[in-house]
């Protein structure tokens, strides 16, 4: 950076460098300087004004994981960047690489308790990969630019990066443009004598399968993955962060395993005599009871993180590495040992992939069922259109019978499970992908609670279909008390009372309400062909569950609901 530059330019111009010319903000004191120079670089970079800063991480992650480049979000100091903290910690139980900026009161100040002073650092320590404060507007370079790289490289995560005002307006003296990261070179290329292991333990098992997780397209290896299972003839299931990773109506495929995952997904699981898993971290909401777990089947865990190898689940074989290189070196292995397809088990496993599609058959009737929303935008999806969601028994529903054939195309939140999510995520993602249609599904509940987002989607003319899978109640919690606690609805009822058409009205939006099934399909076509956002409000069954459902900590098994009725039956 150049001498007489003060700090806030110094941070633009870095961004810039880096190529970042959207970012996800809202203002106050602690930022104005930086802020301020947007009006100078408005040519180079926009930020995108939000109504919650907590959406701002939201959009930011959404931006993430449809583009695959950093995210950044900005907030002033105190309130502002405490608002953020849901959307960093979303991002670090999804590895999304983010970089968080927050205002600071002048470094002069800090420790007095200042007007809106925080402890960002203590707050951010426990759910970043790093955090940093910048003491000196010399070192804004150096600092910004190591976040990039600690926020993509390896495991991807949440970077936040604390901005003390007097930073912004102090002049660069020297520019300090150190980038080595002491301690961090994370292993991405696999072990060669491992990879020769993990072929030899799939040339001898029988009912080999591939457990697909995030890390998978954190790393882009879908293509990579594709040749594994085309070339080895071995079925794929995924977990939810790994949705979307292998076209989903490729015959291999058997879809998305755990607590709501079709029947056959978790069927193959409990099969397998050796499961290889890829950038997955084994939550228990994918294991149920973990002692139970892969009982009789040997597991390769494949994994850039040498953290998550072992920490639930024991593996025969550890990998570390990237999860693109490691699926590249596996199929060059298996090459040269002469692999030979396990013919009966991938037929096995197909046909009964095929009978469990059986699944999504639909009766008609008056009234609507979420999977009838599912499946009808499902025929209407076009190659990359992107589908982001809220959380709960409509991100389920999403999640079993959505049908994704790209990746960074299914959006939710994972291992937070943040209500509120899906529409500034959604958000991010068109700002990501202006040509691909990006929808919101959200529960009536989850749409609360970023609801105001409407106008930052509105001022920004962003162009998004929201669904929302209007039950009254707040589904998914209501399905638990009534499947675990005698149905003692306490808190969970809604009600009905809101106009939603309404609402997107005062926003200068559009709406339409549907409360027949025959009226869906229409009205779902609408909303993609409107010029502005027009919000769909989707009066559903209040009651339904989502299921299959394997009880919290239960054995893969004892999974029950719809198709759950014997282990080997299908229809
Ligand atoms: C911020 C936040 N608060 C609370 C919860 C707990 N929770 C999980 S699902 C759910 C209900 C969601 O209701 P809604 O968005 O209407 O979706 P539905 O389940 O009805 O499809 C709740 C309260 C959560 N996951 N996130």
């Amino acid at each position: 950076m150049e001498a007489k530059m003060k700090g806030a330019e110094a941070i633009i111009k870095t961004l810039c460098k880096q190529g970042t010319n959207v970012t996800f903000g809202f203002p106050g004191g602690a930022v104005i300087p930086l802020f301020d120079k947007y009006l100078d670089y408005s040519d180079k970079i926009n930020n995108i004004l939000v109504r919650h800063e907590q959406c701002a991480a939201h959009a930011a992650e959404g931006y993430a994981r449809a583009s695959g480049k950093v995210g950044v979000c900005i907030a002033t100091s105190g309130p502002g960047a405490t608002n953020l903290v849901t959307g960093i910690m979303d991002a670090y139980m999804d590895s999304v690489p983010l970089i968080a900026f927050g205002g600071q009161v002048p470094t002069g100040l800090i420790g007095n308790d200042a007007f809106q002073e925080t402890d960002m650092m203590g707050i951010t320590l426990p759910i970043t990969k790093h955090n940093f404060q910048i003491r000196d507007p010399n070192e804004i370079e150096s600092i910004i630019t190591k976040a990039y790289k600690l926020a993509l490289e390896g495991r991807p995560g949440p970077i936040y990066i604390d901005l003390p005002k007097d930073i912004q307006v102090k002049e660069i003296t020297k520019n300090k443009n150190e980038v080595k990261i002491r301690g961090f070179s994370p292993t991405v290329e696999p072990n060669t004598a491992q990879i020769s292991r993990a072929a030899d333990m799939m040339m001898k098992a029988e009912m080999p399968l591939i457990l697909a997780g995030g890390g998978v397209i954190a790393s882009n290896a879908s293509k990579e993955l594709k040749q594994l299972a085309e070339f080895t003839g071995i079925p794929v299931v995924t977990t939810m962060m790994g949705k979307s990773c292998f076209d989903e109506n490729h015959p291999l495929s058997l879809g998305t395993v755990g607590m709501h995952g079709r029947k056959i997904a978790n069927y193959a699981t409990l099969q397998t005599d050796l499961m290889i898993a890829i950038g997955c971290r084994f939550s228990d909401r994918i294991t149920g009871n973990l002692e139970s777990y892969l009982e009789f089947a040997k597991l390769i865990h494949i994994d850039i993180d040498p953290a998550e190898i072992g920490k639930n689940v024991k593996a025969d074989l550890p990998v570390v590495g990237d999860a693109r290189r490691t699926l590249s070196s596996l199929v060059v292995a298996l090459r040269n040992k002469k692999w030979k397809e396990k013919k009966e088990w991938k037929e096995n496993m197909t046909v009964l992939g095929k009978k469990c599609d059986k699944c999504i058959e639909l009766k008609a009737g008056k009234k609507i069922f979420p999977k009838e929303i599912v499946t009808e935008v499902n025929k209407l999806l076009k190659k990359g259109d992107i589908i982001t969601t809220g959380v709960g028994q409509h991100q389920m529903f999403a999640m079993h019978y959505l049908r994704m054939g790209s990746p960074r195309t299914f959006i939710s939140s994972g291992g937070a499970g943040t209500m509120g999510f899906g529409l500034p995520a959604a958000i991010g993602a068109k700002v990501a992908k202006p040509n691909n249609n990006v929808f919101c599904f959200d529960g009536d509940g989850s749409f609360q609670m970023t609801i105001q987002e409407l106008e930052t989607i509105r001022s920004h003319n962003l162009k998004i279909v929201p669904i929302i899978f209007n039950n009254s109640f707040l589904g998914m919690v209501r399905q638990w008390l009534e499947l675990f606690h005698d149905k003692r609805y306490s808190q969970v009822h809604l009600g009905n009372e809101i106009d939603f058409v309404k609402i997107a009205k005062a926003y200068h939006l559009d709406g339409i309400t549907v409360e027949r099934q025959s009226e869906l399909p229409d009205a779902v076509k609408q909303s993609i062909n409107a010029d502005k956002t027009m919000v769909v409000d989707v009066k559903i069954e209040e009651e339904s569950n989502v299921l299959p459902m394997l009880p919290p900590g239960g054995h893969l098994k004892e999974a029950f609901g719809v198709c759950m009725k014997s282990p080997g039956k299908f229809v």
